[in-house]
């Protein structure tokens, strides 16, 4: 009986000890609340030291009493984290006891042949197949999908823009979405795919998307930040900038939705290069900015909708978030966001806040949306998708879908609203 046992020792050997090891070292998520002013400059000291990835907020500077922060901690800093929390009474809980696991999760599965299986949607994808993606659709929709280069990025990786265009209608107006401004938001790049699958295979048998691309064409920029989004696969997946590096400094990154030119660098983003708010140099300094801002000011007489897709955190935003003052059809846009957060609600039981930027989220200025409506595009909206705060930045493949359909829904309902409100009548008075 002894013999037995120490031979089942022996033989799982390496998992008693691999699970005793990763307890003690393994990377966590960690949600921490702090009670008292004293506990948020110690946590803003924190989640500016140690190699530690804020989650949320976005910036040490919005820490605040009685709010919950979201801080990755690897597995180094794990116990000098801990020991600091301990020492000054901050309590925390461990949102994610494994991100290690999710995240290798999220990059299992993807295979060389993007058409592979039925399944590909709900799989998040290399910028390397996300290209060979971008190619085929192109070559196996010929009469619709056209792929414009607006640009490349900082290290040079081609900006490719979709457009989906099934008929050629004069006047024909247009939407924009772009993905992936920020890098470690998977699941936004996952939509732009997904958006583009679905109105390729239910033009003609759904009648909103049908009725929606009979009277625009959409423009899709599935990676607006590929060398991020590419580091992210390699390197670091919390990363959130582009990978601009400049001479005056040794940290490396742009917020490119710091990097537009509304409001540009005030309250809500950073001139400091080593923050995550980063605003850059000038505006539209970075590469990526520019090839955005160029291409929509050369189409700003055709698009009427604009759409940058985030996460998480389920927010349904509209401008401004670089100030207060209210948009000039402020109800109109919130009538719009109301009605998608309520279909959001009755179709898929999920919660989405909405509502302007700068009272829903924060006030940051610099944001694609507030300069693309600036630009004269009325209807402009970031979405903020799943989910809030359970798995966070590292959203499981097997959420894609559901996460998508939410955006999709929300995205056809303000569609057909611009639609309707824009089209000559039928019948003339
Ligand atoms: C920020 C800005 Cl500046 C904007 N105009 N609209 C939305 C946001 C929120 C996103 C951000 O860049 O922080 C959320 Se990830
Ligand atoms: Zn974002
Ligand atoms: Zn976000």
């Amino acid at each position: 009986m002894k013999a037995l046992l120490i031979l089942f020792v022996l033989m799982n050997l390496d998992k008693l000890l691999k699970t005793a090891h990763c307890t003690e070292t393994q990377d966590q998520v960690l949600s921490i609340t702090p009670k008292t002013q004293e506990q948020v400059d110690i946590l803003k000291n924190v989640s500016t030291q140690y190699e530690t990835a804020l989650w949320q907020p976005v910036s040490p500077h919005y820490i605040k009493e009685d709010t919950q922060v979201h801080l990755y901690v690897p597995a180094n800093s794990s116990e000098t984290v801990k020991d600091l929390l301990k020492r000054h009474a901050i309590t925390h809980e461990v949102l994610l006891a494994n991100p290690n696991e999710l995240i290798e999760m999220q990059m299992r599965n993807d295979s060389t042949d993007p058409r592979s299986s039925s399944t590909f949607y709900e799989r998040y994808h290399s910028l390397e197949n996300i290209y060979f993606w971008i190619n085929r659709t192109q070559q196996d929709n010929p009469d619709t999908v056209k792929v414009i280069l607006i640009g490349s990025s900082f290290e040079k990786r081609p900006l490719y823009v979709l457009k989906l265009s099934v008929n050629n209608r004069p006047n024909k107006k247009a939407m924009w979405i772009d993905c992936g401004i920020h890098a470690r938001e998977w699941i936004s790049p996952a939509f732009c795919l997904w958006f583009v699958q679905y109105s390729l295979s239910f033009y003609q048998s759904n009648k909103e998307i049908t009725n929606i691309l009979d009277n625009m064409d959409v423009y899709i920029l599935p990676v607006l930040n590929p060398d991020g989004y590419h580091y992210t696969w390699t390197t670091n997946r919390m990363w959130r900038k582009n990978r601009s590096t400049n001479m005056s400094t040794k940290c490396i990154g742009v917020d490119l939705n710091r990097n537009f030119d509304a409001n540009w660098c005030t309250e809500g983003a950073s001139d400091q290069p080593c923050t995550e708010i980063y605003c850059g140099a000038f505006p539209e300094s970075e590469p990526e900015t520019q090839a955005v801002a160029d291409f929509l000011r050369s189409h700003k007489d055709i698009v009427q909708i604009y759409f940058s897709i985030h996460s998480y955190s389920q927010m349904l935003l509209f401008p401004y978030s670089c100030t207060l003052e209210e948009a000039e059809n402020h109800s109109e846009l919130l009538e719009m966001v109301r009605e998608a957060a309520q279909k959001i609600q009755r179709h898929y039981r999920n919660i989405y806040k909405y509502g302007s930027g700068a009272n829903t989220i924060y006030l940051a200025p610099g944001g694609s949306d507030d300069w693309a409506y600036k630009l004269g595009i009325k209807y402009s909206f970031t979405f903020e998708l799943q989910d809030r705060g359970s798995y966070g930045f590292l959203l499981p493949p097997s959420h894609i879908s559901k996460a998508c359909n939410e955006a999709l829904l929300a995205v056809k309902t303000i569609a057909l609203k611009v639609v309707e409100k824009t089209q000559a009548p039928t019948t003339p008075a």
